[in-house]
């Protein structure tokens, strides 16, 4: 009978525990020793040259093991941290996506040292049987940056004045200086305003955050126009006045006097095209009505709010006792405020009539004087508060310098 063992150890044949030893040995790891060992032996390189390429290899594959591990984490952390911006600029502003919002870092100032504010080219056609005026935005070039990445968001403003009963928009055209607008807009007005009119165009770079910065406007004296063909033509824009930069809306009410009776009556109508005041694109108005007598604050009533709206309807009836010679040297001031339940409200907007005022709130308040008892109804684009403050002076509220709010 042959046996397997012998020939492997032949000098320990005999040798029982040598023998089991083996056999145990044999049993768990036999091949794989003789294999390495012969492996080991075809390798043309001393033993230890051996093992320490083997250990240097292992060291290696750590490293990268390690390496790989590390750049996942952080792959991981970034992605978190990414995700928590978006859900934070969600909150701010539910409507706008992540992609509307990121943009507008560098609607910040960009500040341009030079004044070239643009060029815009415009249409004018008037058909004096209608009294339709058609207003064409064409395009615009060479427009000064106003956001940090050397671009601006243009549109324009197109509105008639002294009236400015209607203001008109372009669409707005993100990042560039250089937008083809081609929008026409029509305004109704009589040949013998016409010529005491003047034409507005305000060039707007839109930020979704922030107060939309003027670039530059162009002003046309109607008056000065050769109707008999329609116009075409590249003008530059020049510096904005400083008033009238922006349309904050426009407010109708009504005004009746009794002399009799010594009472002011005013009814708040309504608004329209109120500045938005609020995140989500709109504002919660009401309106103030206020009497001021020797610069001073005499009376004051208010309406009702109106939430979540740029285009109030009011009709809220106001008396007031004002005697025959107290309405010469009244001023009548509305203001539209903004109505928040978390901080300070805002006014939107401000005018003030009476014998003092000009324009179209002097035309109201003579109006109104000349026609007792009647009731005289008015539409009024507000003005700023500040510039209505500055004009009306009040003992009071003699704020040291006029400086204007950031937005
Ligand atoms: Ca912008
Ligand atoms: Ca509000």
């Amino acid at each position: 009978m042959p046996t397997k063992t012998p020939l492997k150890y032949p000098h320990r044949s005999g040798n029982i525990p040598a023998v089991t030893h083996t056999r145990a040995f044999n049993s768990t790891t036999a091949a794989p020793p003789g294999f390495i060992e012969q492996l080991l032996n075809k390798i043309p390189l001393p033993r230890w040259a051996v093992y320490a390429i083997f250990a240097a290899g292992l060291l290696l594959l750590l490293v990268c093991f390690l390496c790989i591990c590390v750049k996942c984490c952080c792959k991981g952390k970034k992605k978190r941290k990414k995700q928590e911006e978006k859900i934070d600029l969600k909150g701010v502003n539910g409507s706008s996506t992540t992609a509307l919002v990121q943009p507008d870092a560098d609607d910040l100032e960009y500040g341009s040292r030079d004044k070239q504010k643009g060029r815009i080219l415009y249409s004018l056609e008037y058909k004096a049987e209608t009294s339709e005026l058609t207003v064409g935005v064409k395009e615009a070039a060479e427009l000064k940056a106003m956001d940090l990445g050397g671009t601006s968001d243009p549109y324009v403003k197109v509105y008639i004045l002294p009236n400015k009963s209607k203001t008109c928009e372009t669409k707005v055209f993100r990042k560039t200086l250089q937008p083809a607008f081609n929008e026409f807009f029509k305004f109704q007005i009589p040949l013998a305003e016409l010529n005491e009119s003047t034409l507005v165009m305000q060039v707007f770079d839109f930020n979704r955050f922030t107060k939309h910065d003027i670039i530059g406007e162009l002003r046309l004296q109607l008056g000065t126009i050769d109707w008999n063909h329609v116009i075409e033509e590249w003008r530059d824009l020049t510096e904005a006045s400083k008033f009238e930069q922006e349309n904050l809306g426009d407010i109708c009410f009504s005004l009746r006097y009794v002399p009799t009776a010594s009472k002011l009556t005013v009814i708040i109508l309504e608004a329209k095209n109120l500045k938005k005041m609020d995140v989500g694109g709109l504002s919660d108005p009401y309106v103030k009505v206020q009497l001021v007598l020797d610069k001073r604050k005499w009376k004051k009533k208010k309406t009702s709010v109106k939430k979540k709206t740029l285009n109030p309807y009011f009709n809220e009836s106001f008396n007031f006792e004002v005697s025959f010679d107290q309405i010469q040297k009244v001023q009548l001031v509305i203001s539209v405020w903004d109505h928040d339940n978390m901080s300070r409200n805002d006014a939107i907007g401000k005018i003030f009539l009476g014998c003092s005022a000009s324009g179209n709130q002097l035309r109201h308040w003579a109006d109104m004087l000349s026609n007792p008892r009647r009731p005289v109804a008015q539409w009024h684009s507000l003005l700023s508060a500040e510039q209505v403050d500055n004009a009306l002076a009040l003992k009071h509220a003699l704020k040291i310098p006029f400086t204007k709010k950031p937005f």
